[in-house]
């Protein structure tokens, strides 16, 4: 890639409009007569004015490292030329334009880009251009950092609560628990990398690894102790360091009620012919078992406590108790047993503040360990919570990336919660692997191999499947710790979207639609999109409120309406799991489906990023939008018993129903909803809440 074009100014001896010869030829003469004046001076005025001089070039060698001349002030734009070397213009007419009004964006200087990014937090952003096919418009209330504005229809975003809500705030970034039981002196505030000498580093590692050995050894104990039983230890917390119970209101209006009756069905199916099992098949009426933890109860508690179905809500908690057990020989993935099982029971601990839920998940916690005794600490993808024995898929040597990088949330807010270091310990520990790893602007390869540490050469890159969440983790682990400046989290998410932007993006040739493809082999462009990519609008949103710059707002926009698109132009009016896009203006569409790309699994992905963009603006077009997409699945995915996957959204009398309700339906995609169409934007407090991938609720803490 070509360097930035600079400005440079040269400083001439010679006066203006003077030659070389001229200025040495004038120098002699006015030499004298200086000193000559200099000499007729009283002592008393030489004195004062060397003293004047003095002090000025005092003042001056002061000030120069202060920033008299910061290099930071001045901006360096990039022009047209380097269209061609991929880099995506973006007009904006609040920024100062180049000649022909383009503006690059660029991170050649991501110091400057963090800084920046960072200083826009108190600052409100500009009005955003809106595109219209080929041209850009206005869009009035999409201003994310001023939530309390008034949205499209003139009414107050926020909406007025009743006295009782309002002290029910949820609560504040939490205090780690103090120690109860000193279990490792490790300190695991240090989010930031540093560089400790070779010695030291290393027998860091040493330690850490034989804690995580001796941990693997007895799981039933708690980590760094040798018989203090998990039980025992949680309830010998203290209770000022526990959550406090949040309370939710339930349904306010018709749509969220819709949505609760969704909810309730898909229950009522699943409870008469699943339950206990990960998912119900409601055509069939039967069940499916993947890990056999009885997904579809511990995905759910979260949700049901937030639409305060209080019945089922314990109904789930009494099986949580009394029947879920991790001593199960069976084969689990880490990535998918961590969001949904972890996440689920973490969240449901933190919102009802229920120690039961915190006991499980330390038992849990404990069993998925070995995953990261491989060679490199990147962990193996698959594990055996009995026999507690840890591997690579059984398809291939690599686990995926973004299954790596997407349990650390879960992992650090067990440690925190429980005050219990190890786990994360060896959840950051990938992040500094995968940190210190060669990167294509930023972006990862989609697989990872657990023995070398490495990425696979070759492997595509993508935001759609295997790397997806990387990049949603790299900005909610920073959400997560406090924001710090110098979190090496947040500038690797920089750099990710500035490369998604230079490398990944593109609009199609006649309608214009922004959309995110793949560089296959890392290198072939591809203009594939799934459905799972729909979760970035949402993600960069969010990151925008935050500080992120106004260029991830654009591409959050863009991507949002072309993710919508993906719905509304199948007659079934929902979204097939891949999306391809025209690369010229020959062909007939410029989004289509393949034919085995057309079905639907229920994701929540767009709808997530709707329920961003509703919380973070209070425009309420967003509710309309996602009411439009929950009808079309109350049309076409709602059966007897629950609701079901189909196989093709491209035909609404042959949509091929699949016979299967998969957890986060009622995880991610029924929740979202909920919130989604509240009355109240801020049921759920972005300022002091994240969501997890599976979207389960975990407090932001302090550092
Ligand atoms: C969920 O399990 C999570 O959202 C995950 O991050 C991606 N896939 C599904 C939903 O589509």
């Amino acid at each position: 890639m070509e360097k930035s074009d600079h400005i440079s100014v040269t400083l001439s001896g010679a006066g203006v409009g003077g030659t070389e010869e001229d200025s040495l030829t004038a120098k002699q003469p006015k030499r004298r007569s200086l000193r000559r004046a200099w000499n007729q001076l009283p002592r008393c005025q030489q004195n004062i004015i060397g003293l004047c001089i003095v002090s000025a070039i005092f003042m001056l060698i002061i000030h120069i490292p202060y920033g008299i001349f910061d290099a930071r002030r001045v901006k360096v734009l990039r022009v047209d030329s380097s269209i061609s070397a991929g880099w995506i213009p973006i007009k904006s007419p609040s920024d100062t334009p180049s000649k022909d009004g383009i503006l690059m964006a660029h991170a050649d200087n991501l110091n400057d880009i963090v800084d920046n990014a960072l200083l826009e937090t108190n600052q409100k952003p500009v009005l955003l251009p809106k595109k219209n096919p080929s041209e850009f418009q206005e869009i009035k209330s999409l201003d994310s950092n001023n939530l309390d504005q008034k949205n499209d229809d003139g009414v107050e975003s926020a909406a007025v609560l009743p006295e009782s809500q309002k002290s029910n705030a949820l609560q504040g970034p939490l205090v780690d628990a103090p120690n109860k039981i000193s279990i490792q002196e490790i300190n695991i505030n240090d989010n930031h990398i540093e560089s400790p000498s070779v010695d030291a580093k290393a027998s860091t590692e040493d330690v850490e690894r034989v804690a995580l050995e001796a941990a693997v050894l007895n799981p039933r104990v708690v980590p760094g102790t040798n018989n203090i039983a998990i039980n025992d230890f949680v309830n010998s917390l203290d209770t000022y360091t526990l959550p406090q119970k949040q309370h939710f209101h339930g349904a306010t209006n018709e749509r969220q009620t819709s949505v609760i009756a969704a909810f309730k069905h898909s229950w009522s199916g699943y409870k008469k012919y699943a339950w206990g099992h990960d998912n119900l098949k409601p055509l069939s009426q039967g069940s499916h078992d993947w890990f056999g933890l009885g997904l579809t109860i511990v995905d759910s508690l979260d949700t049901m406590y937030i639409m305060g179905l209080e019945d089922e809500f314990n109904e789930g908690r009494e099986w949580v108790n009394n029947f879920l057990t991790f001593d199960i020989n069976r084969d689990v993935n880490l990535f998918e047993v961590t969001i949904r099982v972890l996440g689920g029971l973490l969240s449901a601990y933190h919102l009802s503040g229920d120690k039961m839920f915190l006991t499980k998940s330390i038992e849990l916690g404990n069993r998925m360990l070995p995953c990261f005794l491989s060679a490199s600490g990147i962990p193996f993808s698959d594990v055996n919570l009995a026999s507690m024995s840890a591997h690579s898929p059984k398809w291939s040597p690599d686990s995926s990336t973004s299954e790596v990088t997407t349990i650390q949330l879960e992992f650090r807010d067990l440690s925190r919660s429980a005050n219990i270091s190890i786990y994360e310990i060896v959840s950051h520990a990938v992040n500094k692997k995968v940190h210190a790893l060669e990167k294509i602007n930023g972006l990862v390869p989609i697989f990872i191999n657990a023995n070398t540490g490495t990425f696979r050469n070759y492997a595509t890159i993508s935001l759609g499947a295997r790397g997806d969440s990387y990049y949603e983790y790299l900005l909610k682990q920073w959400l997560q710790t406090g924001r710090k400046r110098d979190d090496f989290l947040i500038s690797d998410y920089i750099r990710a979207i500035d490369g998604v932007l230079t490398k990944l993006l593109r609009r199609t040739p006649k309608e214009q639609h922004v959309y995110i493809g793949e560089l296959i082999n890392g290198k072939d462009f591809k203009p594939k999109m799934d459905h799972l990519t729909c979760y970035l609008p949402g993600t960069l949103l969010l990151g925008h409120k935050f500080g992120m710059p106004t260029s991830h707002l654009l591409l959050a926009r863009d991507l949002l309406e072309t993710c919508y698109q993906t719905y509304m132009r199948q007659p079934t009016q929902l979204a097939p799991e891949i999306s391809y896009f025209a690369l010229t203006a020959n062909e007939e569409q410029d989004i289509y489906v393949k034919p085995n790309d057309a079905h639907n699994l229920l994701r929540p992905e767009f709808i997530e990023s709707l329920y961003y963009f509703y919380a973070l603006t209070g425009n309420r077009t967003y509710q309309d939008m996602g009411w439009n997409i929950f009808q079309a699945f109350e049309k076409y995915t709602k059966v007897a018993y629950g609701y079901t996957s189909i196989g093709n959204v491209k035909h609404v009398f042959n949509t091929r129903l699949r016979d299967m309700m998969e957890s986060f339906w009622l995880s991610e995609t029924l929740k979202y909803f909920y919130l989604l169409f509240s009355d109240n934007r801020k049921e759920i407090d972005l300022d002091k809440w994240v969501f997890n991938s599976e979207a389960h609720l975990l407090p932001l803490r302090n550092h």
